[in-house]
């Protein structure tokens, strides 16, 4: 966590997209991270954006431009343009919503695939998890089927409920871990 710190005033704000299926939990998650507390929302026709400075865990003090789009059927088609060149993906799953499970990992699949998306950190938040029978993130993980991504993906599966924010400080690190990772080898790689 040390060397982490010591590059926080390397970085700019950071520009992170969220994605996922209408009623995931994205702009529950958004305004949990800004405010701090649950705010009641109604479903995102287009797209939300905040700018918010982490106030929590080793990412404290770091700047996001977050943008949260719509996950209904006819709003996806925005998600490539929205996702293009980001520093990194936040993809929320509802883990109770078993039955659109394929449907969220035929999406998330389709993301990662655009040519302008191809390494850029994935943080998947399985979020929900305080309802009864919500899947734990191993059979999440499975059922979307992390491991066919291209190997340059670096990822993380992050059990979280968004209503009363647990799990998005953990989260939100490792996000940011993968991030420094992914431009540290990159700035090695432009410099060979
Ligand atoms: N029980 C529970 N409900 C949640 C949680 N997170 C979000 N919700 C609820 O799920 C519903 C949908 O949440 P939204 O944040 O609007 O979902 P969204 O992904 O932004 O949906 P779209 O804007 O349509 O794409 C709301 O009623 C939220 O209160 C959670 O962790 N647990
Ligand atoms: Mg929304």
């Amino acid at each position: 966590m040390g060397n982490i710190s010591s590059n926080i005033s390397a970085f700019q704000s950071l520009h992170i997209v969220m994605l996922g299926l209408d009623s995931a939990g994205k702009t529950t998650v958004l305004y949990r991270l800004k405010f701090n507390e649950f705010v009641n929302t109604v479903p995102t026709i287009g797209f939300n954006t905040e700018k918010i400075r982490l106030s929590n865990g080793s990412a404290k003090g770091i700047s996001c431009h977050f943008w949260d789009v719509g996950g209904q059927e006819k709003l996806r088609p925005l998600w490539k343009s929205y996702s293009r060149c980001t520093d990194g993906i936040i993809y929320v799953v509802d883990s109770v919503d078993v039955d659109r499970l394929e449907e969220a990992k035929t999406e998330l699949h389709k993301v990662t695939k655009f040519a302008e998306n191809q390494g850029t950190p994935l943080l998947v938040i399985a979020n929900k998890q305080d309802l009864p029978r919500s899947l734990p993130v191993a059979d999440i993980e499975k059922q979307l089927a992390l491991h066919e991504l291209s190997p340059a993906t670096a990822y993380h599966v992050q059990p979280a409920c968004a209503i009363i924010g647990e799990g998005l400080t953990e989260g939100m690190d490792r996000l940011y871990e993968m991030i420094l990772k992914r431009r540290k080898s990159l700035k090695q790689k432009k410099k060979r």
